[in-house]
């Protein structure tokens, strides 16, 4: 006979999550003290970074990662960062302890009252099993759910007296299941959309995270070639679904309704794929489409599919559809795509790197399959305007704007991705909600880069400020932080640089320095 908690061990093995991202506490000690040899634990300062760093690591590798916290208050700490997770799709096994099961009803100290609840409406599904024989079960079915489309992240509270309990002799089953997901198009469904794109005069594509998520990059350029049509990346992008120097990409969309419409004039037909329709941020009212024209949205998540304005929906596998439809579709030559605009010239700063020659000298100067974890929002028009993004999985960005994903997650990605340079890019107001990994990073020899643009204020929002007309207003700048000293204090080597020459050296040195560093930039501030 094994024990829960061994059993549980065996099927977090089975399924590859030997990695635990956690913070402890009593409550997870008994579960913690029986972890196998072949288990790695990932310790985070704050709870916040360990969930920003687990999901780095599960968007990067597209696996489920595995997250251990301490109970209401562990949980309540990385409430913040898994807002980013239910838009990123990331699939996180997040268990938390819970008291032993005879004490929880009295409230004593580290219950998690009402544990089930606590974590929604921010996750997919959330469970404390009925009795200590159903816990490997809960697992088994938190791992099935998290990981199937469309994924997110899940919650198990386990009370800590579960785990040296017996484990039901039937578990043996969990070790041996498998789920998958297989919703294809019927050949009617594909035939009504080859012919909607055939008989389209001026078709666009609009392209979402998911596209990215499910390596369907390669399909989305060949759906592209065959139509020969304009490319947009979807509002608001947490991941590069599509090659930024392919002759059909044509940019990010605005993240405005009227912005939108504005951007797609003239197209009668447009087909969005991978990404809700659409992720606006700003308000500004207007039409939702140019007129006369047709959306059809194509996306694994019914919930994007239902919750829509406007538009046809097909729930489907992103990746087998866009490979399914460049196959099929037979287009008469369209006019010859505009030429793709050269890189623009990069502005220069005043007495400090302007982000602009920052971005100029990261294309310039990193490997072309470099992973970029941006969190500093006031750099994006200047950030898509001169990098060059050709592969899957090379750009994160938090996918509900949700400040503390960018630097831990830059951790995670980068130990889930030994052979690829990971770079984030970092704002001075951004960093310091998830600081505490870079500790995390030194402890374990992440050999990470972290570029924390400082532009000594919350840029984004002086611009928001603008756009909103609400003027000066308190709590907008962040003076007086030493990177340098705080990253030396956690342990990680970093300089400051105020010169774009300087950076390129600092850059080089960090490349070849395979261990974790930071540098600091002194930046222009610029408007998203
Ligand atoms: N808190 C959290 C957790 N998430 C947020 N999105 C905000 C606050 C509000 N916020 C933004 O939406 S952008 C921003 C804040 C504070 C400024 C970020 O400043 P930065 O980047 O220095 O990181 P820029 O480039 O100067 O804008
Ligand atoms: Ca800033």
């Amino acid at each position: 006979m094994i024990s829960v908690g061994e059993a549980t061990y065996q099927l977090l093995r089975v399924h590859g999550l030997t990695t635990i991202f956690g913070n402890p506490g009593s409550n997870e000690l008994p579960f913690l003290a029986e972890m196998p040899d072949d288990f790695r634990y990932v310790l985070g300062l704050h709870e916040g970074a360990v969930l920003a760093m687990a999901d780095g690591y599960a968007l990067a590798s597209g696996h489920p990662a595995f997250i251990n916290l301490h109970a209401a208050a562990g949980s309540g700490n990385a409430m913040g960062a898994l807002t980013n997770s239910v838009y990123s799709h990331s699939p996180l096994i997040i268990t938390a302890g819970q008291q032993v099961r005879s004490m929880i009803g009295q409230e004593v100290m580290l219950a998690n009252v009402d544990a089930t609840a606590l974590p929604r409406p921010l996750v997919k599904w959330s469970c404390e099993p009925a009795c200590a024989q159903d816990v490997p079960r809960s697992i088994s079915h938190a791992i099935h759910i998290a990981s199937l489309p469309a994924k997110g992240p899940v919650y198990v509270s386990v009370p800590y007296d579960d785990w040296g309990r017996e484990a039901d002799p039937e578990t043996h089953h969990l070790m041996a299941r498998r789920t998958s997901a297989a919703g294809c198009l019927s050949p009617e469904q594909l035939a009504d959309l080859v012919e909607s794109l055939e008989g389209a005069k001026n078709p666009a594509l609009v392209l979402g995270p998911e596209v990215d998520a499910e390596h369907a990059n390669g399909d989305a350029v060949r759906l592209a070639d065959a139509l020969n049509a304009p490319v947009w990346i979807a509002p608001s992008p947490s991941r590069c679904p599509f090659p930024t120097r392919h002759r059909s990409y044509r940019g990010v969309l605005p993240a405005a309704v009227q912005g939108i419409t504005d951007a797609l004039f003239g197209h009668d037909l447009i087909v969005v794929v991978g990404a809700p329709v659409f992720r606006y941020h700003q308000f500004d009212p207007g039409q939702y489409l140019p007129a006369g024209a047709r959306l059809i949205h194509l996306t694994s998540d019914p919930s994007e599919a239902a919750r829509a304005p406007m538009g046809d929906a097909l729930v489907v596998n992103v990746k087998e559809t866009l490979a399914r439809l460049a196959a099929a579709v037979r287009c008469t030559p369209l006019p010859a795509l505009a030429p793709l605009p050269d890189y623009r010239t990069p502005q220069s700063g005043n007495g400090c790197v302007h982000p602009d020659e920052l971005f100029d000298a990261l294309r310039c100067n990193a490997p072309d399959d470099a992973v970029y974890v941006k969190e500093s929002t006031s750099t994006t028009g200047s950030f898509w305007s001169l990098m060059d993004l050709s592969r899957q999985g090379s750009y994160f960005f938090p996918a509900s704007g949700g400040l503390g994903f960018g630097l831990p997650a830059a951790v995670g990605a980068q130990m889930a991705l030994p052979d690829r340079q990971v770079i984030g890019l970092i704002g001075d107001g951004s960093a310091n909600y998830g600081i505490t990994a870079l500790w995390t990073a030194a402890q374990q020899h992440v050999p990470v880069i972290i570029v924390i643009l400082k532009n000594g204020t919350y840029g984004a929002l002086r611009w928001f400020a603008d756009v909103l007309g609400a003027g000066e207003a308190p709590g907008m700048d962040v003076p007086g932080i030493n990177f340098v000293q705080i990253a030396n204090g956690y342990g990680v080597s970093a300089t400051s640089v105020n010169r774009v020459d300087d950076f390129v050296r600092a850059f080089k040195s960090a490349l070849a320095s395979r261990s974790p560093t930071v540098i600091e930039v002194d930046t222009e501030l610029t408007k998203p």
